[in-house]
């Protein structure tokens, strides 16, 4: 449960000259199995959302229109991912701080998810998500310790 394993997906897609087609399935080219959809829309500029992890909770977020910046934290490592198509989606793994903010006028971030809406799964506060991040199995990774030198990466534009 590091940063690495946050990463873009390819979801397929289907040209077609009447529009194209899109679609996320349960399978073993997914990371997990759906169980809730929930969409962040009419966003006003200079918006901020997130701001917080989830204990448990897979999440699979896609700029279904416009586009926005997802700010991913494993307490260790920071990475920046641009998200500007609705063919590529962000997996977000358990026990990862997010921010999401840029949004251009008129986006959708849709939020496909492994489980149902529980408050008892957030984390809210960060100080509480870095203790529990140094409690025993949720560090990301082996050499991950309080004091070693942060990376910051900015993952480059999804090209059309
Ligand atoms: C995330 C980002 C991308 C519900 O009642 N049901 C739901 O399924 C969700 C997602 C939220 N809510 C309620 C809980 C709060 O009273 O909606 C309110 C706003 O939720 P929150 O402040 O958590 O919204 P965001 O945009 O900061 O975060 C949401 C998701 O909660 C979160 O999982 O990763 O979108």
């Amino acid at each position: 449960m590091a940063l690495a394993d946050c990463k873009m997906i390819n979801i397929p897609r289907i040209t077609d000259p009447r529009g194209n087609l899109s679609f996320i399935e349960s399978g073993p080219a997914f990371p997990f199995s759906l169980k809730r959809v929930y969409y962040l829309y009419d966003v006003p500029g200079g918006s901020e959302r997130g701001g917080h992890a989830h204990k448990r909770l897979k999440q699979f977020l896609i700029a279904m229109s416009g586009s926005f910046d997802v700010h991913l934290d494993d307490g260790k490592d920071e990475k920046t991912f641009h998200l500007n198509r609705p063919y590529f989606g962000l997996y977000v793994c358990p026990m990862t701080w997010r921010r999401i903010d840029n949004f251009s006028s008129g986006s959708v971030c849709m939020v496909v998810a492994s489980a149902r809406y529980d408050e008892d799964d957030y984390v809210r506060d960060y100080s509480d998500f870095m203790s529990l991040r140094w409690s025993k199995g949720l560090a990301p990774g082996a050499s991950f310790r309080p004091n070693s030198s942060r990376s910051r990466q900015r993952v480059p534009l999804q090209k059309a």
